[in-house]
């Protein structure tokens, strides 16, 4: 060690000449093969050594695990070695729901009852870079109606289930874990404390920052530096699967399992849908006592989200898990599907697709990361610069998904899914607009377009089952992307958390045409022999009641396109295509 190092090793304490010797024994002896005398360049071999102490304490098992697991991925992936050998793919069972029929009323109303016992997780580490936002994502707008952020959207969802589900008795605080990264944490933090945590008590919230991992160089796993500074090596992020040791190892499982928590449940940044699934998907976890259930829903072939896939090893062990939408396709050729990811009779892939969202169990999920220290299965996915596979064009590094957790699971553990229609459940904010428009004809966007006008025709959806007579949409051309307009319909969670709580504030025959705009904004506001055909805005304080009925009639909010590459329109507007023209309305207080 001395050799390479020289009189540096002198600079080092106790500890990290430990930590050096693991870099050496481990076949990293290029870092420091140009490191100059002590004296100079003191201070960036001082900042060298502290991110590798960094590197070395983020990673389950620290840097040594992670450069033999790296050899290994490495050299299977070399030597073209499939990651679902042995496996047979087939198409899972699972619980399929109904909008509104009695099961799923159900189960929404056993969900809300359980949210007491839960906990939720947003993964908010990643930059969105399909999206090409220049800010975080959760801090976007979910439609723009109202202008509510994703965050503010999602606090707002889980304080009306505390509120609900506690039902006038004490209110336990429901938890709420924000995974950040380096890329995220700052503007997460500044967009929370700007806005009073949208309503929750600070301490309700936590955030956990995960760190990027080391870059690789080689087949063997050897440390890349910085091309501009051989102090540093060089980091990526790791992906959404160290969510689990960040639970882990923050200690934060213990405290909620103490405080007599059942449920984890796990989101992403930009779905506007989501919490329209929850009360249910919960409903069926506690029914079914699911150790994992992911929520799903149909999948058109090569749509860019994995598919649930049942796997039958020839060994007889079987597991239902999520195939990634870039594995799904070779995965099915090479197993007796000689078409590959392609629809069904009835326009869907039989395999149905993953919208990450989780709920685990606390108790089993504890055992399982006791056992495993959060280490998710990881993949490596490098960019090679010939077939012979000797070197890649740029460095690469080891990724994990939250959605692998069950891979490591005994056969014992109850693993379920749980598929709900996509309009209710389902729109992402994830494709910038040029490649949105890209997308073959009938495949959802997954746009700031789409996942707006999601919320519309979700909600216009609903407030029809409940007997309102909503206006059918027009089809209208945003971004390149052809969607259904239909009314602008929004409300507060604590308004509509779930159908019954809609359909009991809604009463006579009431209608609303497609041009118009209803924005809820009161707990205790009644629907009751409306007819609208305009804009109206109902603000109201929870505990007033509040009767909206009669004929509203003005000129209402008019949409009106914006071109994605007009710089004078503000980004969040450009990315979805239109805005509106919000000079009439009608405000009830
Ligand atoms: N994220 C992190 O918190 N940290 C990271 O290092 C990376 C991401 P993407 P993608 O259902 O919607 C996922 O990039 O590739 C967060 C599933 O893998 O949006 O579209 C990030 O902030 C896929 O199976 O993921 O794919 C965001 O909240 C499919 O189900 C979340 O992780 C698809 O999502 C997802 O990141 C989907």
């Amino acid at each position: 060690m001395a050799s390479t190092l020289g009189d540096n090793f002198s600079l080092l304490s106790p500890k990290q000449q430990e930590l050096v010797k693991m870099l050496l024994d481990n076949g990293q002896e290029h870092v420091f093969r140009d490191w100059p005398g002590p004296g100079v360049d003191d201070d960036k071999k001082k900042a060298f050594i502290d991110q590798v102490t960094r590197l070395d304490s983020s990673y389950p098992g620290g840097l040594q695990a992670y450069i033999k697991n790296a050899k290994q991925l490495l050299a299977d992936s070399k030597a073209g070695k499939n990651p679902f050998d042995g496996f047979t793919p087939s198409v899972p069972t699972g619980e399929t729901l109904t909008f509104a029929d009695e099961n799923f009323i159900k189960y929404e109303e056993a969900g809300v009852q359980e949210a007491q016992k839960a906990a939720f997780v947003l993964v908010a580490g990643g930059l969105g870079e399909r999206l090409g936002y220049s800010g975080i994502k959760v801090a976007l707008p979910a439609e723009t109606t109202t202008g509510t952020c994703f965050l503010q959207h999602y606090i707002e969802y889980i304080l009306a289930l505390q509120e609900a589900s506690s039902q006038g008795k004490n209110q336990t605080q429901i938890p709420f874990v924000i995974m950040t990264s380096d890329d995220t944490h700052g503007r997460t933090l500044e967009l929370l404390e700007s806005n009073s945590y949208f309503g929750m008590q600070p301490k309700q919230v936590t955030l956990l920052k995960q760190e990027k991992v080391a870059c690789l160089e080689d087949n063997d796993a050897r440390l890349a530096l910085d091309p501009q500074n051989k102090y540093q090596i060089q980091t990526k992020p790791h992906g959404h699967g160290d969510v689990h040791s960040l639970l882990y190892s923050s200690g934060i499982l213990k405290v909620w399992n103490d405080a007599g928590l059942k449920w984890v449940l796990f989101f992403q940044d930009t779905n506007g849908l989501l919490f329209k699934a929850i009360p249910s998907a919960l409903g069926v976890s506690a029914t079914k006592q699911y150790h994992v259930n992911s929520l799903a829903v149909p999948r058109k072939a090569k749509e860019a989200i994995g598919g649930i896939t049942k796997l039958t090893h020839s060994d007889g062990r079987s597991m239902v898990i999520n195939v990634e939408y870039n594995q799904l396709d070779p995965l099915l050729r090479a197993s007796g599907y000689p078409d590959g990811d392609v629809n069904a009779e009835n326009g869907y892939s039989p395999f149905p697709g993953n919208i990450n969202q989780l709920i685990l169990e606390l108790g089993p999920y504890i055992e399982e990361l006791s056992r495993t220290g959060g280490a998710i299965k990881e993949f490596v996915n490098p960019k090679y610069k010939d077939a012979r596979k000797n070197e890649f064009k740029s460095s690469t590094r080891l990724e994990c998904m939250m959605q692998d957790y069950p891979k490591t699971l005994p056969p014992s553990a109850r693993v379920g899914f749980t598929v709900m229609d996509a309009w209710l459940a389902y729109a992402p904010v994830k494709n910038n607009a040029e490649d949105a428009a890209k997308v073959p004809k009938g495949n959802p966007y997954h746009s700031a377009t789409s996942g707006e006008m999601s919320i519309y025709r979700a909600n216009s959806r609903i407030l029809k089952q409940v007997g309102v007579q909503v206006a059918d949409p027009v089809v209208q051309v945003l971004n390149g992307q052809e969607v259904e307009v239909w009314p602008r319909i929004t409300w507060k969670p604590k308004w509509g958390l779930t159908y019954s709580r809609i359909k009991s504030k809604v009463r006579g025959k009431s209608s609303i045409s497609q041009r118009s705009t209803l924005a809820i904004k009161g707990q205790n506001i009644f629907i009751e022999n409306l007819s609208l055909d305009g804009a109206l805005i109902i603000d109201a304080v929870d505990n007033a009641e509040v009767n909206a009925s009669g004929s509203v009639q003005n000129k209402g909010w008019t949409l009106e396109t914006v071109d994605h590459k007009d710089s004078k329109e503000p980004e969040v507007l450009r990315i979805r295509g239109f805005k509106f023209n919000k000079k009439i309305f009608l405000l009830l207080l």
